[in-house]
């Protein structure tokens, strides 16, 4: 299939509010047919240090001080720059990525976008991606699977948080719910909602829920163990009268990397201060084994530390039977690092996120390798997000299987979660089940 052209006539570039207050990219693309494309670009909170690297002004300029630093004035800049290299020109969306690419001199090295940044980078080539849907007449999922039934990923629903998006209540980031028994995807979601309101009252009753709802909607509660938290949610699954493992089971994000404290890279403990225990990496290993055997846990998230190799690929020996277990810091949308995992089988699944990529062309290139090498595929928004869908079209257009988002909480949530209920009603679908 040859890939649609657009012609670009304007960018216009302007700053907007992501959903934790803070200052990110939009774009609005103008094509020559007199059509506008805009898209608006997520954040991260846990960012691995491998990511592609978001441009924000550090200076204390007027426009930027009422923004403590982090508004996007010069990410702005640089696509207004470089306007003039894409204007009046008939373009594919591998093309302006590759020429975006060119640009920055960044060639998907670690650390790339340093100059150019990966916000101005994403936000051009998102809104290339919309406009190349309108030039198909098709929408985004269907620009890419553009035959055959969609298929609807299964969600992975956040219904606990902690680390660095509530104000490390938990040690983990997340504890996480998949309904792998639903039949479709309106029943999943019918599912978790109901269980995220549960766990909600459960805390209420039992005086323990933090006020404050976390960055992607889940529930702050503090746990003084691991296993405690998760016994929560295997509570909340039963109350509503769901059977834990054959109806939901769990996920982890465990986020290691942020409470991995080493000195050079490799060596280092793994520190859970609510539960007041420190690890070495095989003793973590040991640890989380034991949680997963006596847990309805069927996935987890960076167990380890972005640059701990040993211990992924220890845990991953001993447990790729069992388990799905997923690479984000450790990957970071990244065609090099997966190319080690794969050689290395330092996991079994990767977690896709376009602004770690920071291109959409690129990204569809790393997924389309992990699931060439039998790597199950989760595509994920950031903390930081926005009233966007579009995630939720390339997660069915690219066949992930998996989609996470957050909670059902938050509309720049249920804009994701929306727009699957939409593609249910409107397309015929099939609804992904890997853990079958
Ligand atoms: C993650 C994401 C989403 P953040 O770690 O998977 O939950 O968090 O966007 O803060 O990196
Ligand atoms: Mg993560």
């Amino acid at each position: 299939m040859s890939e649609p052209i657009i012609n670009i006539k304007r960018l216009i570039p302007f700053q907007v509010l992501d959903s934790r207050g803070r200052p990110t990219v939009a774009l609005t693309l103008e094509l020559q047919d007199g059509s506008t494309h805009t898209a608006r670009v997520p954040s991260g909170a846990s960012t691995g240090k491998h990511e592609a690297i978001e441009l924000r002004d550090q200076n204390n300029s007027n426009s930027n001080k009422y923004y403590f630093g982090k508004s996007v004035n010069s990410a702005i800049a640089n696509i207004k720059s470089f306007e003039s290299k894409l204007v009046n020109k008939d373009l594919t969306l591998s093309q302006i990525d590759n020429l975006i690419l060119e640009n920055d001199g960044a060639n998907e090295s670690a650390n790339a976008f340093a100059k150019f940044g990966a916000n101005s980078a994403l936000a051009i080539s998102l809104c290339a991606t919309l406009a190349c849907a309108h030039v198909n007449g098709t929408s985004v999922a269907r620009l890419f699977s553009p035959k055959n039934d969609l298929v609807i990923p299964m969600p992975m629903v956040n219904i606990l948080s902690g680390g660095a998006h509530a104000n490390r209540c938990m040690d983990i980031q997340d504890v996480l719910v998949i309904p792998n028994g639903a039949k479709d995807f309106p029943e999943a979601l019918s599912w978790i909602s109901a269980i995220r309101e549960t766990a909600a009252q459960l805390g209420k009753d039992a005086g323990n829920l933090t006020n404050l709802v976390a960055d992607e909607g889940g529930i702050a509660i503090s746990f003084k163990s691991i296993a405690q938290a998760c016994e929560f949610v295997v509570k909340a699954i039963e109350k509503v009268g769901l059977v834990p493992s054959e109806q939901v089971s769990l996920a982890l994000d465990v986020a290691a990397t942020q409470f991995f404290k080493s000195d050079s890279g490799a060596n280092g403990t793994y520190s859970l201060e609510n539960e007041g225990r420190t690890f070495n990496s095989l003793q973590f290993i040991d640890y989380l084994g034991n949680l997963v055997s006596n847990l309805p846990i069927i996935s987890i998230e960076d167990p380890f530390a972005e640059d701990d190799w040993d211990a992924w690929q220890i845990f991953t020996a001993k447990f790729e039977k069992k388990l799905q277990i997923v690479g984000d810091d450790l990957f970071t949308t990244n065609s090099n690092r997966l190319n080690k995992g794969l050689t290395e089988n330092s996991a079994n699944s990767i977690l896709i996120k376009v602004n770690q990529n920071g291109l959409i062309s690129k990204t569809k290139s790393v997924l389309e390798i992990a699931k060439n090498h039998g790597f199950a595929t989760i595509v994920s928004a950031r903390s930081g997000e926005t009233e966007d869908s579009w995630l939720a079209d390339l997660a069915v257009g690219w066949q992930a299987e998996q989609i996470k988002v957050g909670s059902t909480h938050g509309s720049e949530r249920n804009s994701k979660w929306n727009r699957l209920l939409q593609l249910c009603a409107t397309e015929k679908v099939v609804f992904a089940n890997p853990f079958k």
